[in-house]
């Protein structure tokens, strides 16, 4: 099993820089590098990666994606003057060249190449590709939005190619429409995108009616395009947690990749002047765990957009430390997606639907009133200031947002490991109990935790005071437990694992993962006991994926004479890449029916579990 984490970083790319004004380009700049590099270096993150030389891609690999027009005129511009420069830069929307860039774009196509070979060869588990020019607004014919060569595009078809690859997900978090890789996979379908931004019904750029919902891909490839539009600023952690649990999660599951790349922009990040969300850096940590889960861990993230200095370089950094495995930081925020997010989340799930079985029964019946409510929502964030006001506030909300992440990443920052995982094999035999925790947890502070998560999978005969509000049980067993009705702290979720296959993800990620990360546990408890209605796969996917809540804190309690499944959970606690977790197979219409009563009677305390407008309450 490989392990490691590849960095690719090389100075040269902070030598393509604007020569001329342009309101437009002139936050593109070097510093976007070099700064996240330096803040990877002050947290010692640099030192524990492998670091892996760019190259410069091809001619070949650049004509993977790329018309030979364009690779020429990109040729071209390496010896022209500061006029021609200018010429040329104006024929595309958003580009401006400078005669380093195509070596610059060469290496950073090469850049990300060299992180694929290192991931697909074994060398590292994941790795990270700091790299400028961005890419993922290009297309085959044309530079556009800071970006010359769409360096993710050219990675997913050399994967294809060199390793034979016929599933790739492509995930886009960058605050802007990846218009150019939607272009160039839209009838691909061994390339799933997943994309959201920015939107505000059609008036942010790019302004394109395809970068709406409605846009799920074409011929062979369609329902392997996925855009979530957001049609509001402020977007927080919650927002982007309830689009990974109740769209992209559940599709890349389904779809099981064999390598995930990762479009990484940081513009989605508060304080970005492009995106203004309002996602913290912390929450990076849990979108890139989560994607950890796919593809045996086969991860590459690579650098797009980010356009405020600290903001990006502490969200990098996030990325990074998640890439090692360190401990995911507790996320802030409240945790309710707003109105407006829910309505998109709702209407992408509902475009969906033909192609993904796990949304068959998705119910769409009273999408035609929302589209008359959707008219009645407010365009965007009301904002006060003039154009002229604007300006001057920008400068200072800038600064007011790089000290509130001052003093922010101190809080969300714990001390790095030790990280610890016990274990106790009582009485010689069957009973595995094993202890992960952050720090060392003396009695005294394990009394001073708020909040305890306890998942029990099998038959239990103690079940916690449910009345303590330090405790939430979920019970997953087989049959209806008499006497025990279901409450806020104690609920009963009845689920028999497929024997074919492993249907359970369709229960962790649109049921307890929402209730989990609403409840925000300081410890999670899992337990196992005698008749577990769950298999190893599904149990291991529990471990897993509850991992990322309570600071990693996770306590296992497994009896079972099953000595694969202590395997198992031990390995996921050891943080070890997660295994394959089998072949996914749909739920039944009973059980995705199961779910929905059961979101319906819970999603007004346990907030993350909405993804439908209809009877949800949210946040504004
Ligand atoms: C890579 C990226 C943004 C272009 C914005 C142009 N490009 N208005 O974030
Ligand atoms: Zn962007």
């Amino acid at each position: 099993m490989a392990s490691g984490t590849a960095l690719v970083y090389d100075e040269e790319m902070t030598t393509h820089k604007l020569l001329w004004s342009d309101p437009v380009c002139d936050i593109e700049v070097p510093e976007r590098l070099s700064s996240s590099y330096e803040q990877l270096k002050r947290y010692h993150l640099v030192e524990r990666c492998v670091h892996v030389p760019a190259r410069e891609g091809s001619e070949e690999e650049i004509l993977l994606v790329h018309s030979s027009e364009h690779l020429e005129v990109a040729k071209s511009t390496q010896t022209m003057n500061e006029e021609e420069l200018k010429r040329v830069s104006g024929n595309y929307d958003a580009f401006f060249f400078h005669p380093n860039t195509y070596h610059c774009a060469r290496l950073a196509v090469g850049a990300t190449l060299q992180l694929v070979d290192a991931v697909m060869s074994g060398k590292v588990c994941n790795g990270m590709a700091l790299v400028r020019p961005p890419g993922h607004h290009s297309q085959r014919n044309a530079a556009n939005g800071f970006c010359l060569f769409n360096n993710v595009a050219i990675a997913a078809e050399y994967a294809k190619l060199k390793y034979g690859l016929q599933r790739i997900l492509v995930v886009d978090w960058d605050v802007h429409h990846g218009q150019g890789t939607q272009y160039i996979f839209e009838e691909d379908p061994s390339v799933l995108y997943f994309s959201w931004h920015r939107y505000e019904h059609q008036e942010f750029w790019p302004s394109l009616k395809e970068s709406d919902y409605h846009a799920v891909g074409l011929g062979k490839g369609t329902g392997f395009n996925i855009n979530l539009p957001w049609n509001k600023i402020g977007m927080e952690n919650s927002d982007y947690l309830a689009a990974f649990f109740h769209v992209l999660l559940p599709m890349a599951f389904e779809f099981d990749p064999q390598l995930v790349l990762v479009s990484s922009g940081y513009d989605s990040g508060i304080g970005d002047p492009e995106g203004q969300m309002n996602a913290t850096p912390e929450v990076f940590a849990h979108l890139t765990y989560f994607l950890k889960q796919l593809a045996n861990g086969k991860l590459c993230v690579i650098l797009e957009g980010g356009y405020h200095l600290k903001s990006l370089s502490e969200s990098v950094c996030m990325t990074v430390k998640t890439l090692l495995g360190d401990p995911i930081p507790q996320i802030t925020g409240e945790m309710a997606p707003c109105l407006s997010a829910v309505e998109s989340i709702q209407n992408v799930r509902a475009a969906h639907k033909p192609y993904w079985k796990w949304l068959m029964y998705e119910d769409t019946s009273f999408l035609q009133n929302l589209s008359t409510k959707s008219h009645l929502l407010k365009k965007a964030n009301p904002s006060s200031s003039t154009e002229h006001e604007s300006q001057i506030t920008n400068i200072s909300e800038t600064a007011r947002v790089e000290r509130f992440l001052e003093r922010h990443m101190t809080n969300v920052l714990f001390p790095v490991p030790p990280i610890k995982t016990a274990t106790t094999d009582s009485k010689g035999s069957t009973y595995l109990h094993s202890v992960h925790l952050v720090k060392e947890m003396d009695k005294t502070e394990l009394k001073a935790l708020v909040r305890v998560l306890c998942i029990f999978v099998g038959d239990m005969q103690i079940i916690p005071n449910t009345e303590d509000r330090k405790i939430l049980t979920i019970h997953i067993c087989e049959k209806e437990q008499t006497g025990k009705s279901s409450s806020k702290h104690y609920i009963s979720l009845n689920w028999k694992e497929d024997a074919e296959g492993n249907d359970f993800f369709f229960a962790v990620l649109g049921f307890i993962l929402p209730v989990a990360y609403s409840y925000q546990p300081n410890l999670t408890v899992i337990a196992v006991g005698p008749n577990r209605s769950l298999g190893i796969n599904g149990i291991s996917l529990l471990f897993a994926l509850l991992q990322g809540l309570a600071e990693s804190r996770i306590f296992a309690v497994i009896e079972d004479k099953d000595i694969n499944l202590m395997q198992s959970v031990a390995k996921i606690l050891l943080g070890a890449s997660t295994p394959h977790f089998g072949v996914y197979v749909p739920p039944t219409q009973e059980k995705v029916n199961k779910m929905k009563i059961l979101r319906d009677q819970f999603q007004k305390e346990w907030k993350m579990l909405q993804c439908s407008v209809k009877d949800g309450i949210s946040r504004h």
